[in-house]
Formats: C-alpha cells, sequence, structure tokens
C-alpha cells in the first residue's frame, strides 16, 4: 500500500489509503524527506535513468511529459523553503494544465510550492542550478520550472475502489510557451477504455512514461532504486481492467518495462486507432517495481467530473 513515490519506495513506509500495492511518486511527507535525499544522492552517482532499467529508452519526443518540482519547509520555520526537489511525474493536457496524482500535491509543509518543468534532464538542471544558488530553493526551482498552482481532487483520499488520486497543476500558459515547445496529450473520451472490451485491450500498444527511478537494486545496503530525473519510456501490456484502474504488466521477459518511484501521475499511453492517447496516470504497483503498474483511469465519470474544469474534454 505504497505511493509510487521515490522516497516511500526507499524508506518502505506505509502509503496511503490508496493502492493495491506502492504508489510511485518521489516524496512529501516529512518522514519522507530523508530517504528522498537517498534516492537523490543515488541519482547523482547513478547512470542517469528513470522508469525500470530492462526495455527502457530516454523519450525526448514526449515533449508534453514533465517533472513535479516542490519547494518545501524543513526546518520549522515556514518562511524559508529549505528543501527543492523532483517528487513526481505529469503530463500537459492543454497549454497551461499539468495532469498529475494527487498523492503528489496534498500533505506537504503549508509553505510548498509547486513548479513544472517539460526539460528532458532535470535532475542534471537542478543540480546545476543548485550548484549556482547554493541555499536557495526558490531560485533553483525556477531555474528549472515554471511556478503553477496545484489544485487536487477533493475527493481524496477515497477508498480503494476510487480514491479520487489525481490533481492538476494550473500553470501560465505564455510561460509555458516561451519555455519549452510541447503539444498536449489526447485524453480519452468518457468510457473509452470499457468500451475497447479486453479482447481490443490484450492487442492495444501501451507505454508508461515519467521521470521515476529504477526497479529495486539489492545491495548490501539493502534495496535501493537508483536513477531518476530523466525522462524515460516503456512499453506495458494491458493486465486488468476495473471501475477506476487499469493493470498493466511490466513483465521483463515479455519485453515490458514499467514505472517505479517517482512516476506517479506520469502518463499511461494507450495506442487507439492509431493516436496515442493518455489512458491514465501511474499510481502504485508492487514494492519491488518489476510486476504491475497500476493506473488512474482517466475516462470515467469521476476523472473526467475532476478535469472538467481545467480542460475541455474529448
Ligand atoms: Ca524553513
Amino acid at each position: 500500500m505504497n505511493a509510487r513515490d521515490a522516497a516511500e519506495g526507499v524508506a518502505e513506509t506505509k502509503g496511503l489509503p490508496v493502492g493495491i500495492i506502492h504508489i510511485r511518486s518521489a516524496l512529501k511527507r516529512t518522514v519522507t524527506v530523508a530517504s528522498v535525499a537517498t534516492a537523490v544522492a543515488l541519482a547523482a552517482t547513478a547512470p542517469a535513468s528513470g522508469i525500470n532499467s530492462y526495455n527502457a529508452a530516454p523519450a525526448p519526443e514526449r515533449t508534453e511529459v514533465g517533472a513535479l518540482i516542490a519547494t518545501w519547509d524543513n526546518d520549522g520555520n515556514p518562511a524559508t523553503p529549505d528543501r527543492v526537489d523532483w517528487v513526481c511525474s505529469g503530463t500537459m493536457v492543454d497549454a497551461d494544465t499539468f495532469l498529475t496524482a494527487a498523492h503528489c500535491t496534498t500533505d506537504w509543509p503549508d509553505n510548498v510550492k509547486f513548479y513544472v518543468s517539460l526539460d528532458q534532464d532535470v535532475q542534471s538542471g537542478l543540480d546545476s542550478a543548485t550548484a549556482a544558488h547554493p541555499g536557495d530553493p526558490a531560485a533553483v526551482a525556477a531555474a528549472v520550472g515554471v511556478p503553477g498552482q496545484a489544485h487536487s481532487d477533493p475527493g481524496y483520499p477515497g477508498p480503494a475502489s476510487d480514491p479520487h488520486d489525481i490533481s492538476v497543476i494550473q500553470l501560465p500558459a505564455k510561460q509555458m510557451k516561451a519555455r519549452w515547445s510541447f503539444t498536449p496529450a489526447t485524453l480519452p473520451t468518457a468510457n473509452q477504455l470499457a468500451a475497447l472490451g479486453p479482447q481490443t485491450l490484450n492487442s492495444t500498444s501501451f507505454m508508461v512514461a515519467g521521470y521515476g527511478t529504477q526497479e529495486a537494486d539489492r545491495g548490501p545496503g539493502g534495496q535501493t532504486h537508483p536513477g531518476g530525473g530523466v525522462r524515460m519510456k516503456a512499453p506495458v501490456t494491458f493486465n486488468a481492467l476495473n471501475d477506476a484502474w487499469v493493470r498493466l504488466a511490466m513483465t521483463a521477459p515479455q519485453g515490458n518495462g514499467g514505472a517505479c518511484y517517482g512516476d506517479s501521475g506520469g502518463p499511461n499511453f494507450a495506442t487507439i486507432n492509431g493516436r496515442l492517447t493518455l489512458v491514465a496516470t501511474t499510481i502504485t504497483g508492487d514494492t519491488p517495481c518489476y510486476a504491475t503498474n497500476v493506473s488512474y483511469r482517466l475516462d470515467t465519470p469521476s476523472a473526467r467530473s475532476f478535469l472538467t474544469p481545467f480542460v475541455t474534454l474529448p
């Protein structure tokens, strides 16, 4: 029951009442901050990559996929932000709306501020900016991202049957356009996944993308999840569909890759009628990130109701 949150994954802490297994975002609560630092330290020393290492590839062409960056208080003086890091993944769904997961945007210290970056290598950008602006997390965040306003589904956290684990960051469209060239993702029509039926879903091509870490690396110090902070993609295959979730197989021998910690909120695309469609967002999965990505459907009445004020739905 953990989020696909890099910190929580490393710490093996208890998760939110959301998923079936592990939630896949990168960090947010005080209890997880230390382990995020560990994940970041690993990311700085390991070859930069996210998603799982097997069957994965960099995704520079996925210009709409970005990283969620946060600055927050870590010393009890909320007047000053003390920390900055990438924490989750997400996708631009129109000129000013970045879609991510509610477990990425809730339960932060009061002075949290969110930024979105569509850079390919956010980790290197953060490293350079940290060297250039020591002790100034706000300047570091601004060097890699554009600040925005989070809107989390007020129904979050709901029951596992529908956790309402969805949120958006509203961004200044002009600043986004000035900084990056991107084509917003195509959202699904109402009930589009269910309408396809299991036989078609089995033969549908799925792909997951994000900035998350790699699968578990079992070393002498225990499990770690190296990598992260770079936009990656991997093929996944249909496993099961229910009211709120689509489960996607990430088994290496079948040629799949998969999502891990830090990929939360990131896109799960399906190619439907030849069109890459953002059908679900990464939320949770198995602890070591070898088996299943459990993703929140975007074609449901619940998700569509949340998204309606922010983006024109097909
Ligand atoms: Ca502070």
